[in-house]
């Protein structure tokens, strides 16, 4: 190797997991790519021994949202700064939040709005996906073929929420974009007449404690919603992703659509695997605190729980994410928006986990729930391939970005959130015990986090990625 060779950094040792393989070796980084794979590599310029530890490629975040524009008086805690922070602190080396559309607004607008926030913020790389709120004529044939042309190449739309929710019609229109421009289409399925029946009948009848948010949005809401956006994709013959399906109603679908040969993706998420409608309020519980654990669609109980994790390794999911939404719990611009005596219709939908996720599964691993290759798939391979970032993201091969964390497979932590780098008051994991911590941290060679500890790396140093063409197979 000449001097024009050299390495800028050399992890030896590297017990190294992948989606499909595990080698020992030296990996050699130069211009912040992995460029030789193999033993008794050269001294490089600096020198990591990962003796006892496992490389894995840097987790994928395939959703979460961060600074996302709100509803006047709502806030999220965490903007590109502190939630690409907590990121990497939990492992993971990409990010894809949402450019979010505004009914009556363009998308384009929406597309230069987000990269101002993400701009000299963000200390890891990111791409955005795009949310369709308000697909008009010039929408569907200009701005997002223009968009899904520059780097754009996928989009989520939502089949609840007044200020989001598309018609039936509207889906298809937006699905037939997709499949002209070969985009991804990720649908939050759940049906939207049935939750505002049943909100109104509720507040109607005073029940309006956190709690009730999740008798509000029974698994039939989302299983309909479901089975209907399965239905769309058949229409157009075209894949979608379905988005946090929660439990086994929703999973039920999936599977029967995918044994009939359709292409339904799915992703789930911590919450639905950790919490239970019980954290939202026991009967008779007439506090708050439930709501922070309120999110869509609501985690629900054990048997769903575990019909999840079994689908995270039967093949029914193909990603794994945080769907990090942070609002302060004790905030007038987060959960306490209108108060604490507010009905649950009120309160700001989402969990904060985007540092979380990765222990959260990792834990699976440790207690034999799923394979160290299942875990890599979920969390980074699979959203790599899928939202077109592979294989730039989502291994450790030559060519690939160094995004390389290094897991100590048998540290225990317990969660507490005075120790997480997120700008959220709270985790609705607080004390829980999981085994497994990523303890250095690389994102294109750069060492962000060494021994659990953030560097403080220059702000803004995080690229945006243009995503190529989603690849299902
Ligand atoms: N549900 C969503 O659809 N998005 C953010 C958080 C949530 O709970
Ligand atoms: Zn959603
Ligand atoms: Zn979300």
């Amino acid at each position: 190797m000449s001097a024009n060779d050299s390495l800028d950094l050399v992890i030896r040792n590297a017990d190294v997991v992948t989606a499909s393989d595990r080698f020992r070796c030296d990996i050699g980084v130069r211009d912040g790519k992995i460029v030789t794979l193999g033993h008794g590599l050269p001294q490089g310029v600096r020198e990591i021994d990962a003796h006892g530890l496992l490389a894995l490629p840097g987790g994928v975040d395939g959703h979460c949202h961060l600074d996302q524009p709100m509803p006047e008086g709502m806030r999220m805690a965490d903007d590109f700064f502190t939630g690409t922070r907590a990121a990497v602190c939990g492992g993971t080396t990409t990010v894809i939040p949402f450019a979010a559309q505004e009914k009556g607004g363009s998308l384009k607008a929406a597309v230069a709005d987000y990269h101002r926030r993400a701009e000299g913020r963000a200390v890891i790389d990111y791409a955005f996906h795009l949310i369709v709120a308000d697909p008009t004529p010039a929408v569907l044939a200009d701005e997002l073929p223009a968009l899904i042309r520059k780097g754009y190449t996928s989009f989520k739309v939502y089949m609840t929420y007044d200020d989001l929710k598309l018609s039936d019609r509207e889906m298809l229109s937006v699905l037939d974009v997709a499949r002209e421009n070969n985009a991804l289409v990720m649908v939050h399925a759940e049906n939207a007449d049935c939750i505002s029946w049943l909100t109104d009948k509720l507040v109607g009848e005073g029940r309006i404690a956190p709690r009730f948010h999740g008798i509000a949005r029974p698994a039939a809401v989302e299983r309909e919603a479901t089975h209907r956006a399965i239905t769309f994709a058949e229409l157009v013959d075209v894949p979608i992703l379905i988005v946090h399906v929660s439990g086994k109603e929703a999973i039920e679908q999936i599977r029967w659509a995918q044994g009939r040969g359709l292409q339904i993706l799915a992703e789930t998420c911590p919450q639905y695997l950790y919490l239970t409608a019980e954290d939202m309020g026991l009967e008779g519980d007439h506090g708050y605190e439930g709501a922070k654990c309120v999110c869509s669609p609501p985690p629900r109980d054990p048997e769903n729980q575990a019909a999840v994790w079994r689908a995270l390794t039967n093949g029914v999911f193909s990603v794994f994410s945080s769907d990090h939404a942070p609002f302060n719990y004790d905030d007038p611009q987060g959960k306490k928006l209108g108060g604490t005596a507010q009905p649950f219709d009120h309160i700001p939908n989402g969990v904060p986990g985007i540092e979380t996720r990765l222990p959260l599964l990792f834990d699976g691993v440790a207690r034999g729930k799923l394979s160290l290759h299942q875990f890599v798939e979920l969390t980074s391979y699979r959203p790599a391939k899928v939202y077109g970032l592979y294989p730039r993201k989502g291994t450790i091969a030559v060519g690939a970005d160094a995004d390389i964390v290094l897991w100590d497979p048998s540290r225990k932590v317990r969660i507490a959130n005075e120790a997480l780098h997120h700008a959220v008051d709270y985790t609705p994991y607080e004390g829980m015990e999981v085994t497994g911590w990523p303890v250095h941290c690389l994102s294109r060679g750069e060492l962000l986090v060494e021994d659990g500890k953030y560097l403080e790396p220059e702000a803004g140093r995080g690229r945006f990625l243009e995503a190529g063409a989603p690849e299902l197979s």
